[in-house]
């Protein structure tokens, strides 16, 4: 066994005893280790146990100089209504164009929301419990029919649940997109190791490794061929979003125009936090560049810290994880020099201990290392961010119940179906939060924001009645 160059390898490295049980494996389960061991790069593990590990939990995170990042902002709140008018009109060009593509990171494991399949599969509309990816879908059909383009799909899955994403698709036939149009690719994987530094086993076959990260994105993006594809397509921005949103407005001309105005590498969207504490990353300026500091990272004095001249929280940029990034940015990130940073998370991971036997731990026994897609801001050009409302951008399913969870979810877009609605004269009740006495849906397909609700609704010679379970579609 000791001849094998891996397991010499990992001996050398100090990790020998992720073969320790190798004898009494069948040659199914040997090929099995040898193949995840053939995935790590025992170099990148050994100095992340240098800086990361064998260092307090927040090693490597720097808080000095810090300011709240400017931003775009709507023209009802002071912002250029001109500027925002010539952006929209500039994305709209480029939406036409078919310079843009969707990009959805699903590769989490949704662990919070106690949900076993793929989080994309999770049904969330108020009436017809559509899934997430369905909403997804719809939006990106109704785009490509209102631009004229039909617009690609980029979906990144993991290890844990790709074979069971891509065969959702094909059992509701790819939700009437055309097949060549959707992209499944793969994330990277890292293994968990012990606060020795040590790599841990799942199985004795098993190394214990998980997704390596939303920022394993860019080099996945890379690897898979993605990049490649989207300069054949001439797609040179592709729309970031998170699996957990169904609100998401990915397909943003004023976005996309800010993006192109500003010559911008990398876009965000942000909006104002609802209370101090919400978890939500923070734009920051930080000696002229920006960044996105974590809610967990940033001290609570700072998240609670309140601007004098306008009474509101002085770090007030919510980062809800929406973002544009340019092909040849991701191509940079990918394969240049500038690499993004891991981060540790101490979790509790279920692993053999000395003797073998499966341990479920109680409390953190080792550390995941993950990247982060906020860290390639940094390095991005004329970074750019733009003031986004969260009533009609955000509102993800993360928890099963309470805040973030599929109740707060389906009924804010109820608050948004009625908005649209009432705005067209429809005259639906409401109580004080927006909020009808009865659900009702309005299809992606039928307007899936408020400038295609619009011309679907004038489009009707009658105009539609809506009462509870309505649809519109
Ligand atoms: C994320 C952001 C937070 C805020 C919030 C908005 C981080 C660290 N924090 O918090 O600042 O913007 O979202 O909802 O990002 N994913 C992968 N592969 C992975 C890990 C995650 O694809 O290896 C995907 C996952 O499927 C999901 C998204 O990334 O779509 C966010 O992951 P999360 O649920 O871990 O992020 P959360 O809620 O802690």
């Amino acid at each position: 066994m000791a001849s094998h160059p891996l397991v010499a390898a990992f001996q050398q490295a100090g990790q020998g005893h992720v073969f320790a049980h190798f004898e009494q494996l069948t040659p199914g389960q040997q090929a099995e280790l040898l193949a995840d061991a053939g995935e790590i790069d025992l170099a990148e593990i050994a100095e992340l146990d240098r800086t990361l590990v064998q260092k307090n939990a927040a090693a490597g995170l720097d808080l000095t100089d810090l300011t709240p990042a400017s931003y775009e902002a709507f023209p009802q709140n002071g912002g250029d209504a001109a500027a925002w008018a010539v952006a929209k009109a500039e994305g709209e060009d480029a939406l036409r164009a078919g310079r843009v593509a969707a990009f959805v990171v699903a590769g989490g494991q949704g662990t919070r929301l106690g949900y076993d399949g793929p989080k994309g599969t999770y049904p969330v509309t108020p009436v017809l419990k559509k899934t997430l990816f369905q909403v997804f879908a719809e939006k990106i059909r109704a785009a490509g029919a209102r631009y004229g383009r039909p617009l690609h799909w980029f979906i990144m899955t993991s290890h844990i649940n790709h074979a069971a994403t891509e065969a959702f698709f094909r059992e509701h036939g790819f939700f009437g997109l055309a097949e060549n149009t959707v992209h499944f690719f793969r994330q990277g994987r890292m293994p968990a190791v012990g606060f020795d530094g040590k790599i841990l086993l799942e199985a004795k076959h098993r190394i214990a490794m998980s997704p390596d990260g939303h920022g394993g994105s860019l080099r996945a993006l890379q690897r898979s061929g993605a990049l490649d594809l989207m300069q054949r397509e001439g797609i040179d921005i592709l729309s970031y979003f998170q699996v957990d949103n169904p609100m998401v407005r990915f397909i943003d001309p004023a976005f996309v125009g800010w993006h192109l105005r500003t010559r911008s590498e990398m876009s965000s969207k942000m909006v104002p936090k609802a209370y101090a504490g919400e978890k939500v990353g923070h734009f920051c300026a930080q000696r002229g560049r920006t960044v996105v500091i974590e809610y967990s990272d940033l001290p609570k004095e700072r998240q609670e810290e309140v601007d004098p001249a306008t009474g509101r929280l002085r770090f007030i940029a919510g980062s809800v994880a929406i973002h544009l990034l340019d092909r040849e940015f991701i191509r940079r990130m990918a394969t240049g020099a500038d690499a993004l940073p891991f981060h540790r998370a101490d979790k509790k991971i279920p692993c053999l201990d000395a003797a073998g036997n499966l341990v479920k731990p109680e409390k953190p026994n080792g550390v995941k290392f993950e990247l982060f897609v906020f860290d390639a801001l940094p390095f991005a050009s004329n970074p750019v961010v733009i003031e986004a409302s969260r009533a009609d951008d955000f509102s993800p399913v993360k928890n099963a119940e309470g805040i973030d969870s599929p109740k707060t979810c389906a009924d804010d877009q109820v608050r948004q179906f009625t908005r649209w609605a009432n705005a067209h004269g429809a005259a639906l009740p409401m109580d004080a939060t927006g909020l009808p006495p009865f659900a009702f849906e309005v299809s992606p397909l039928f307007g899936y924001d408020e400038d295609s609700f619009a011309a679907a609704w004038a489009a009707r010679s009658d105009a539609p009645v809506i009462a509870a379970g309505s649809v519109l579609s």
